[in-house]
């Protein structure tokens, strides 16, 4: 096992990774930028090093001062944790070439599903379900218009290098599609500095459900089950839930089979999510992240995993300490993020908090670095506290949360609690039957 492991992240996601190393008896270091010198994980870490500025260029992306985080401590391990450097394959490389673990997956995988295009094309070679659409990059309109007629409208066109929907344009008719083509192209060379795109075609309605999958260097893969990650606003995810309320065992064990196999296939080691589309009964693979992910704590709510401790495992080259067979879903569990945002603006409002309670009783569980008199910085993502709610079932778990929310004071700063407590009463919320459009082009409008 590792001696010391030095963690490249801050705020929850810190204190969660902290939270793994104490539990496996492993010393811990925390890196931070001068913002983060209050901080719940500096405060709880073995050690902490300043390694820059508030800005994350200049800090948590920073890979030479991390490297001499690293030096100065004699950590053999880095945990990049979520966001940040987490799925840079550059710095996974680096590390290793250090001579220390990175605890994630192979630089080549990272590197593979940080391309759509290349990690379309190893979903397909792993026997993963596609939206319909190019075999590859899509270079001219000639070819764009060849593809269009065998794949039909509406037809979506997305950059190669995209994420968080940028770059990605509707054509409605084929007369629409060279004016999608030069848009995204252009918006994909200003946002990424790569004008590759690709084709597929558009579904109108779809749900997005992901499937955990895990990994060891033993040959063993498992996948964890699905997580219903629809209610989003602008990519953003504000409530996640698992399992699906749109899946039954049936189709659950089927997707799970399916991605867990393509892991096995590729050769992937570590956690990983592979994400679907699923539209009328049927999935379709769009992309696959290769790291722990935000809403993590509910796969580990309905499994009883611990996913960051088996990633340490892991990568200390130790098997995983389950089978597929040993697991079983028990229950539901839902995730809120809870950001420091205007609830119906959604503009940051970082400040002072004086007042924080988390919830707390029966199947809650919070993942936060606040505490009342903490200053929430404005130089990073807005997220400061998980709740998580786990019940026996699906309405069990909406009750909890909903008396959950009620407990949860964070003041004075506004936040998103105010936004959760009116979505637990919405019908389609109650009924589970939302999908990627619901939140804000229904209940965003109508509230
Ligand atoms: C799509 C789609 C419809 N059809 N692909 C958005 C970001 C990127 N990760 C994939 N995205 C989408 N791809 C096809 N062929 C609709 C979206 C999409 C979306 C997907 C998941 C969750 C929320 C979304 C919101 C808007 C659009």
């Amino acid at each position: 096992m590792f001696k010391k492991i030095l963690i490249t992240n801050r705020g929850d996601v810190a204190l969660r990774v902290l939270r793994a190393c104490k539990e496996l008896d492993i010393p811990s270091v925390v890196v931070h930028s001068t913002a983060d010198a209050d901080s719940m994980p500096v405060r709880l870490a073995d050690e902490s090093v300043c390694i820059g500025p508030p800005s994350s260029a200049e800090s948590y992306l920073n890979i030479p001062a991390i490297l001499s985080a690293v030096a100065i401590t004699g950590a053999d391990a880095v945990h990049p944790g979520v966001g940040f450097l987490s799925e840079n394959a550059d710095f996974a490389e680096i590390v290793a070439a250090h001579g220390l673990t990175f605890i994630g997956p192979e630089p080549r995988h990272i590197r593979a599903m940080g391309d759509k295009v290349e990690a379309k094309i190893t979903a397909a070679n792993a026997g993963l379900p596609l939206v319909p659409g190019s075999p590859g990059a899509v270079h001219t309109l000639v070819e764009a218009q060849r593809i269009g007629k065998d794949v039909g409208y509406p037809l979506l066109v997305k950059a190669a290098s995209g994420g968080g929907g940028r770059g990605m344009k509707v054509a409605e008719t084929a007369d629409h599609l060279g004016e999608a083509f030069s848009a995204a192209r252009a918006e994909a060379k200003a946002a990424f500095g790569d004008d590759t795109v690709y084709l597929e075609r558009y579904l109108g309605q779809p749900r997005h459900i992901e499937v955990q999958v895990i990994a060891d260097s033993h040959g063993h893969v498992v996948h964890l089950g699905e997580r219903e990650c629809s209610v989003q606003r602008r990519h953003q995810k504000l409530f996640e839930e698992a399992p699906s309320p749109a899946l039954s065992a049936e189709q659950r064990a089927r997707i799970g089979g399916i991605a867990a196999e393509a892991t096995r296939k590729m050769g992937y080691l570590g956690v990983g999510t592979m994400e679907f589309l699923y539209e009328d009964g049927e999935f379709f693979f769009i992309e696959m992240n290769t790291r722990l992910q935000v809403e993590h704590p509910i796969t580990e709510e309905i499994t009883g995993v611990d996913l960051v401790r088996e990633q340490i495992r892991i990568a200390a080259g130790m098997p995983l300490s389950f089978t597929q067979d040993d697991v079983t879903f028990i229950g539901h569990a839902i995730e809120c993020r809870i950001n420091a945002e205007h609830p119906e603006t959604f503009m940051p409002t970082p400040g002072k908090v004086t007042a924080f309670h988390a919830a707390g009783g029966p199947g809650v569980r919070v993942e936060s670095c606040l505490y009342s008199g903490y200053s929430v910085p404005p130089y990073y993502d807005s997220l400061i506290a998980k709740l998580i709610i786990h019940g026996d079932d699906r309405d069990h778990c909406l009750a909890r949360l909903r008396r959950a929310l009620q407990e949860f004071i964070v003041e004075p700063i506004p936040t998103t609690l105010a936004l959760h407590k009116r979505l637990v009463d919405a019908d389609a919320i109650k009924d589970g039957s939302y999908n990627i459009r619901w939140l804000e082009e229904v209940f965003l409008k109508e509230n």
